[in-house]
Formats: structure tokens, sequence, C-alpha cells
């Protein structure tokens, strides 16, 4: 790779100039004689710069020099036929170090060959999808505002698209308009959100996961017939807030083995157990366990309430985590199930990270990383894997591998209120 001046044209995508503390980093180069060399490593580099506190934009930049160039620099791959560039502002001597820096970061770990190892299933499941859909389906059918009651899923880029679109995301019905649509997320609510609608004639329409739906059922069922429902799930989490809500005064909350040896029921014949749909399989057995032994008669759910989707893509990392040096999973750092991915890998033994997109992954992560593993969490859209894939390309030869674990093929209907007819 070799270092090339280059300096800004107009930048694209709205990205203004670079100016003193403001780095335009490149999507595209416009090469010597006009060609476009793409820089599908920016990423990267964007991400580097924002972590050594530089306000980035992105843009187009023009390699040479000439009258007006802002300080810029450029790295081409060996076969000049991509690059990875910024350019800071001509009096912006902090700017054009913070590249120099960044660029060097990244090319202390470009080079050698790599492996990629994709655990499949991984990324969107089927809960997911339909949530996205309802939300784009009623801003199809009823125009924007649509009010979002949570993150519809809990990933920063679905959230981000989806507002562009007019989705307005809230955190309590208290902003939303009387008679105003209003989605539930794929997490879940509690019956009392449910009633709080209604009474201001809200048009509520529920994305809430059928296998979220399906815990709630049995959450009734279990308190209706007596018994105190021990729910095996993290505090706080707004899967768990709904389930809680639909028997609160009958339902404790554990979430460990030694939550499990404390927790007090009013009689010990009558206990039965749930789960948040998104735990590690490994962990919550270790929960039942604990209760079992307290409590020789409890009773569970018929079928398990940990997902398909999330034992789908615990067993899909197991798979790749021992032959990993490093495994990234893609997912925003509110998500149960993409931090219980890095957790498994890390339990195996292979370090992991959490990585919002490629611009999250740091260059030290890679150094001496031979094999990377690359999963996503249940609502980290496929494209930001497709865009590590290529980052991870641009820095030497990749072989990308994907070990397919099971096939899914399951899909949720939508909501009335949005089905197509
Ligand atoms: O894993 P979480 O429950 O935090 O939720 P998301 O990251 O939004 O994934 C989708 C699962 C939604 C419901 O189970
Ligand atoms: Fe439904 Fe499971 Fe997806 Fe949650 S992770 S939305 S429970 S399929």
């Amino acid at each position: 790779m070799s270092d090339t001046a280059a300096h800004r044209t107009a930048p694209a995508h709205g990205a203004g100039r670079p100016e003193p503390g403001r780095v335009v980093v490149a999507d595209r180069l416009i090469g010597p004689g006009g060609a476009h060399l793409p820089c599908p490593a920016a990423d990267l580099l964007d991400g580097e710069l924002r972590r050594a506190g530089v306000a980035t934009g992105r843009g187009d930049l023009r390699l040479g020099r000439g009258a007006g160039a802002a300080p810029g620099l450029a790295v081409l791959a060996p076969d000049g036929r991509s690059g990875l560039a910024a350019a800071a502002a001509p009096d912006d001597p902090a700017g054009v170090r913070a590249v120099r820096a960044a660029l060097a970061a990244w090319r202390a770990v470009a080079g050698p060959p790599r492996t990629v190892l994709l655990a499949a299933p991984r990324s969107f499941c089927a809960g997911v999808e339909r949530a996205i859909e309802v939300v784009e389906r009623a801003l199809e059918l009823r125009g924007a505002p649509v009010y979002v009651r949570k993150q519809i899923v809990h990933n920063t880029r679905v959230v981000a698209d989806l507002t562009a679109r007019g989705a307005v995301f809230v955190d309590t019905l208290d902003p939303v308009p009387d008679g105003a649509t209003v989605v539930f997320s794929a997490h879940g609510v509690a019956p009392d959100v449910h009633a709080a609608a209604a009474r201001r004639g809200l048009r509520v329409i529920d994305a809430t996961c059928p296998l979220v739906t399906k815990v709630h059922a049995e959450a009734r069922r279990f308190a209706a017939r007596g018994d105190t429902v021990v729910l095996i799930g993290h505090a706080g989490h707004e899967e768990v807030e709904g389930t809680l809500g639909e028997a609160p005064d009958r339902t404790v909350l554990v979430a460990t083995p030694e939550d499990a040896a404390r927790v007090e029921v009013a009689d010990p014949e009558r206990v039965s157990y749930l789960t948040q749909t998104t735990l590690a399989v490994d962990e919550a057995a270790a929960v039942v366990d604990a209760l079992r032994a307290r409590f020789p008669a409890l009773r569970g759910p018929g079928s398990d309430d940990i997902c398909y989707a999330t034992t789908n893509r615990q067993d899909a990392l197991g798979a790749i985590a021992d032959d990993a040096d490093t495994v990234l999973v893609v997912g925003s750092a509110n998500s149960s199930n993409s931090v219980r991915l890095v957790e498994l890998a890390e339990r195996r033994g292979t370090p992991a990270h959490l990585i919002d997109s490629a611009a999250d992954i740091r260059p030290e992560w890679l150094a001496g990383a031979a094999t990377v593993g690359l999963t996503a969490g249940a609502s980290a859209p496929p494209v930001l894997v497709d865009a590590v894939v290529a980052a991870l390309g641009w820095l030497g030869p990749l072989d990308v591998h994907e070990r397919t674990t099971t096939r899914e093929t399951l899909r949720f209907t939508l909501p009335p209120a949005v089905r197509p007819s």
C-alpha cells in the first residue's frame, strides 16, 4: 500500500467541507483520471477518528494536489482499485495528525491474510422482521408520524432508519396525541399499557413477537392456577417489565442461581417458572436447576420460553467460537440476545466484542487475529454484517466461510391492521 496526497472535491451526501476539528472521511476516492475508487473500510477509519475525539463527515475525496487542497492522506490497496482516505482543513494541524494516526493504526493490522467464520443463523429473526414490517406498513397505510412505544427492536440502525422514514419513538404514551397510531415494540407490554392506550383512544398496532405473547399467556395461566411464578430474566428489560405486568402480585424475578437460592414463595408446592426469551440457554438452565433443587414440584412452560432464534444463534456461535481468534457480534448494547452472544464466546475462552457497526471495530482486536468469528444478534440488520466483511476484506486477503448449524424458515403473519389484503 502506498501513501498518496489527497484533496477534497465537492463532498457527497451533504457532508460539509473539512473545517478545524472536523475531518472528512472518503466514501469514494476520485482517481487522477476521474475514476471512482470505493472505500469499503471507510467505517473503520471513521470509527478510529471518532474514538480519538475528532468530529467526522463523509464525502468524496479527489486524489492529487492542487490549489485550495485540504491536507488529506489516502492509502491505496495494492491493486489500486480501492482506498482509505480522510482530509482535514488546511488550518487544522491536529486534524491532520489525527488522520495520520488513524490511518497508521489500520495500516499496522493490514496485509496478512485472514479468515472470517460466519455463524449461521445470525441477524434478523422472524419476530424482528415482523416488527419492522409492522412499522413500515403503518407508515405506508397511515402516513407519518407513526408513534412507536420504545425501540421497536433494540438496534440503533433500525431505529435510525425508521426515524428517517417518519416513525417517532417515545418512551411512554404521554407524548402521543389522542387518537394517534402507536405501535408496541417486539418486546411486549404489560396489560396496564394496553389499558392506558385504550383510555386515550390510541390506535394500537401490537408488534409484540408471538413468542413473547406466548410467555405472557403462560404467566396468566400459571398465576390463575395459584402458583407463584418465578420469572427468570433481567430486571429493567422491556420484555421482563411486560411479562411481570401480567400477574405482578404473583410473580418474582430472579436472574441467577444465587437469586433462586434466596427467592421467597408463598407455597413451595405451587411454583412455576418462565424465562425471558433471549437468555443464554446454559445460564437459564443453571437457574432452573437451582429452583428445582429448592422446589421439587416446580413446573415449567410446555415448551422452552427461550425462543428458537436465540437458541439457534447461540448454537451457531458455539460452532465457530473455538476456531476463532476473536469474535465480533453485530448488535446494539441494549440488545439482550446480542450481549448473550458476546458472553457465550467469552465463556468459551475466545475474546469477543459487541459492535453496532464496522465503525466500532478497533485495530488492536485484529492484531494477530488470523480467524475472525462473525455473527449478529436477532435485531441486527444483515447489511451491517456485509459491511463488516467488506471492511475486513479491504485490510488484506480474506477467506469467508459460513458454518450453518440449522436453517430457519419461520415467518409470522402481520397483525390484521397492517396485513396486506
Ligand atoms: O434481545 P432483546 O430482548 O434485548 O431484544 P432485541 O435486541 O430487540 O432482539 C429482538 C428480540 C425481541 C423480543 O424478544
Ligand atoms: Fe421473537 Fe425470539 Fe425474535 Fe424475540 S428473539 S423477536 S422472541 S423470535
